[in-house]
């Protein structure tokens, strides 16, 4: 319980606890050169003032009790999800699947895993989805299938096989390394050649050299998109142009925005969105794109794809590799952040993200999750997040504040990529107790863990046993607590929403940065029109005082006073209008 529940003029600004209001299309008037179908891409820009909602099926709801999350669980929810008032939900992947790794290796990209449920109660879950006036964005892996898709099975069969060079093929390997751990190349026994894996040993990477695959690609594409789902996170899609001659030397870097990568997300845009983008969202995940090349991606009159995710500022905390572990300073994050802000602000658009699957909880990592200060410090994140220019993205339980699990051994891991780690590095003789806390601190698990429904026993997600292990905490942090407690999490994240969805300055307002060199404060205006709002938020568990006018019209805080001055407690977030 928040001992301070926010009074009713800050948890609730003009309009935001109303239902979520259906996503116009009328409030783009950022100045634009783009001769051709510019007025139709300035009314298409609906994504602007809306925020997506990441599902991790997996992990979300298991109306079944096997304990796995479905689709079925996902529709027993989507009112939660209304009333929390996001406009778009991303489904990280659900087709069939080994589940090597949860589903980003996939064997069919037209079905539903069976784990998941079927292509019917898909339809009924996108049909719940749009009733309530919400999207869906579904996950597109195409950089790599699993090895049991049946074109791999095909290719990998003869070397004279039709489908042989689908994939990468070569006598010898390169120097590449996995992201996974060890060699990109798996010897196979079938042809005596090696294959090419970024990821997993199961996760061969696609030849988007061979025009046969990007159009088998892009007709699956229209199938979904004629079934009714309004767009695409794109899964390392910066990773596709391979760097001719695959030269040695790091695999991230050389594969980081091949040459072709433009051209081939500019054909994909006219084989696959042409004449219906108006209506979807395309976010592309590339992990290593820089500022430069997201204005690129993102600039409306090239036509490639609306947003990227982009990855710097998840990488301030790690010497190099991310399980070398440093301390982060929140001036380094301000200025990743504020450069992105100010690089996108005349051409293209940010996706605003802490949280997603792969990334530890944000507040265990980002904020302070001891008792004192969980629920301040998840408020202050997400308010100096989501009041920025651009797309923001919650995942499952960010809403709620969970935080990072208490893994106990390596036996409670499940992903791969720290599984794989931790054998690597124990056979190079590394110190277990020191892997584990790197595990501990930035594994991938830490956002997979159960959502917390309630207190009960699995905390509501499943009454079977579920597949990872539901924290603890699910007693304290949980879903059904949070919406009763108008001080929640829960409670502000709506606030948030409903700032972006009634506040034009907000989706639309210009960002400028405010003490960049304060070691402890995050601050920013936007402006539109004549209206400023100023974002303040003391990112540390000490009060500190800062030397700006603080004066203004209160629309949120997660203090239940406003001293208007320049004095902020532990982790005190403030929003106001002037
Ligand atoms: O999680 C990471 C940090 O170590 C990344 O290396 C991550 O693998 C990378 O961001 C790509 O992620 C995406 O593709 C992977 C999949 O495992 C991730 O879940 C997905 O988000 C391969 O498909």
């Amino acid at each position: 319980m928040d001992p301070h529940p926010l009074p009713a003029q800050f948890a609730d600004p003009a309009g935001a606890l109303a239902p979520p209001r259906a996503i116009a299309g009328d409030r783009c008037p950022d100045p634009d050169t783009t001769p051709v179908s510019h007025t139709e891409r300035m009314s298409s820009q609906w994504w602007k003032p809306a925020v997506v909602y990441q599902i991790y099926p997996r992990s979300f709801a298991d109306s079944d009790g096997d304990g796995i999350g479905d689709l079925g669980g996902i529709v027993q929810r989507l009112d939660y999800l209304q009333q929390l008032g996001v406009d778009v939900l991303w489904l990280s992947p659900i087709y069939p699947s080994p589940q090597d790794d949860n589903g980003y290796d996939i064997s069919d990209y037209q079905d539903v895993d069976p784990t998941f449920g079927s292509l019917n109660d898909f339809d009924a879950l996108l049909a719940g989805v749009h009733e309530r006036g919400m999207k869906l964005v579904m996950d597109l892996v195409v950089n790599h299938t699993s090895d049991e898709h049946p074109w791999f099975e095909e290719s990998r069969a003869s070397k004279d096989s039709p489908k042989r060079d689908w994939y990468w093929w070569r006598a010898e390997p390169n120097d590449w390394r996995s992201f996974f751990s060890g060699s990109a190349w798996e010897a196979d026994q079938a042809t005596r050649e090696f294959y090419l894996h970024l990821f997993s040993v199961k996760q061969p990477d696609l030849n988007w050299e061979n025009p046969a695959v990007r159009e088998a690609i892009y007709a699956m594409m229209r199938l979904w998109l004629d079934r009714g789902v309004d767009g695409f996170r794109m899964d390392v899609i910066n990773l596709i142009s391979k760097p001719p001659g695959l030269p040695d030397g790091d695999s991230a870097a050389l594969n980081n925005c091949g040459p072709r990568i433009h051209e081939f997300l500019q054909e994909m845009h006219r084989e696959v969105f042409a004449g219906r983008d108006a209506q979807l969202l395309t976010v592309g995940e590339m992990p290593g794109v820089t500022v430069e090349e997201a204005t690129l991606f993102t600039d409306p009159a090239r036509a490639e794809i609306d947003m990227v995710f982009q990855f710097e500022h998840v990488q301030l905390d790690q010497n190099g590799r991310k399980w070398d572990l440093r301390a982060l300073d929140l001036r380094e994050l301000k200025a990743v952040m504020n450069r992105w802000q100010l690089g996108l602000a005349e051409r293209g658009w940010n996706s605003l993200y802490w949280n997603n699957h792969d990334q530890p909880r944000a507040v265990s990592r980002f904020g302070d999750d001891s008792p004192e200060h969980r629920v301040r410090s998840a408020k202050a994140l997400a308010t100096v997040l989501h009041l920025q220019r651009g797309t923001p993205y919650v995942y499952q339980g960010e809403e709620l504040g969970m935080t990072n699990a208490p893994f106990a051994s390596i036996e409670d891991f499940r992903d791969i990529e720290s599984l794989n780690h931790y054998a690597e590095a124990i056979a190079a003789g590394e110190d277990p107790g020191r892997v584990l806390t790197a595990l501990r601190t930035k594994g991938r698990d830490n956002a997979r863990t159960p959502m917390q429904w309630d207190a009960s026993e699995h905390a509501g997600f499943t009454t079977g046993e579920p597949w990872l292990a539901v924290n603890p905490n699910h007693a304290e942090i949980n879903a059904q607590a949070a919406v009763a407690d108008p001080g929640s999490v829960f409670h502000h994240f709506r606030a948030l929403i409903g700032l972006r969805h009634s506040l034009p300055v907000v989706a639309d307002g210009d960002f400028t940065p405010l003490l960049a060199d304060d070691p402890h404060v995050y601050a920013y205006t936007r402006a539109l029109d004549g209206t400023e709002l100023l974002v303040l938020a003391n990112c540390s568990s000490e009060t500190v005082i800062v030397e700006l006018d603080a004066r203004g019209e209160p629309l949120l805080s997660n203090y239940d006073d406003d001293p208007q001055d320049g004095t902020l407690r532990a982790w005190e977030a403030r929003v106001l209008r002037r």
